[in-house]
């Protein structure tokens, strides 16, 4: 799997929200992801817009803005529209089956009815996954499920990260992959190197090309280290793309330039060699 190209895995993925961002990943030429992760509906929609070119997905944090309303997504769809792009809300649910139905379905924000892909811990155990895909399985959602962290100190780790991967497998119709620092179907790694029809994304966070970390725990890898080094398929970038300057566009468009350019050659290092 670690090999085979994106558009081969698209080809034979049974969810259609894992179809679509490996179809739109090989389309686009790009394994990034940009995580906007700003307060103000303006400066999120301009970010959104300048990086719009370079990723194959947005990642929201939409309880973060402070002005939203649903205008804000039509917006959002009207980009992802535009410049061809997956929108995953990284919601993180928590909660026990009802609860997160709820929350995923309904409140203010929705977010069944736009995000193509949301996240979950695993904590609350397999019923967050009966809960979720309640509302997701019929919209042709997918979810991913977080096996892993990139702060210091993160508990998921070992049996907690194995037991991740096993309600993963026990759901292939849903879940799609994983929020990790590493491919999962590492050799040796389990008890059973998954199937040929067994195909879980990895989508990580952490990256940074110009500093190490965060003053709050956040740790950075470089873009080759993540897919080149690790397996893994998505890079999610945040501030290392937008920092402070929201509103300097072109320098963020830059700076996604530099990322999606990072991320796709180690991709292609990682597929060709061998
Ligand atoms: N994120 C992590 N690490 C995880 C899971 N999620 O950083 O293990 C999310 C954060 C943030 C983004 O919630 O939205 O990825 C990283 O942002 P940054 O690149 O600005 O650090």
């Amino acid at each position: 799997m670690f090999r085979r190209t994106y558009g081969q895995r698209a080809t034979k993925h049974g969810n259609p929200a894992a179809r679509l961002l490996l179809d739109t990943m090989e389309r686009k030429k790009s394994n990034l992801a940009v995580s906007v992760d700003v307060i103000k509906s303006k400066d999120f929609l301009a970010i959104v817009d300048a990086v719009g070119p370079f990723v194959c997905l947005i990642k929201t944090h939409i309880d973060i803005i402070e002005d939203f309303g649903p205008p804000l997504i039509d917006e959002l769809q009207a980009l992802s529209s535009k410049h061809d792009f997956v929108i995953f809300e990284d919601r993180k649910f928590a909660d026990i089956g009802n609860t997160v139905a709820l929350q995923y379905s309904s409140g203010v924000h929705k977010i069944a009815s736009w995000s193509h892909i949301t996240n979950a811990h695993p904590v609350p155990g397999p019923s967050i996954i009966t809960g979720l895909s309640s509302v997701g399985l019929p919209l042709g959602r997918g979810l991913l499920l977080l096996a892993e962290m990139s702060t210091k100190g993160s508990l998921a780790t070992g049996s907690y990260t194995k037991d991740a991967v096993r309600m993963a497998r026990a759901h292939r119709d849903f879940v799609i992959g994983f929020i990790a620092q590493r491919r999962m179907d590492g050799i040796g790694a389990y008890e059973n190197d998954f199937t040929e029809d067994e195909d879980f994304l990895v989508l990580t966070p952490g990256v940074g090309l110009d500093t190490k970390g965060d003053s709050m725990g956040q740790q950075y890898r470089t873009p080759r280290e993540i897919v080149f080094g690790s397996g893994c398929d998505v890079i999610i970038v945040g501030r290392g793309v937008y920092g402070k300057d929201y509103h300097l566009t072109e320098k963020i468009a830059e700076q996604a330039k530099r990322y999606r350019e990072e991320g796709w050659a180690a991709y292609l290092e990682r597929t060709i060699a061998l």
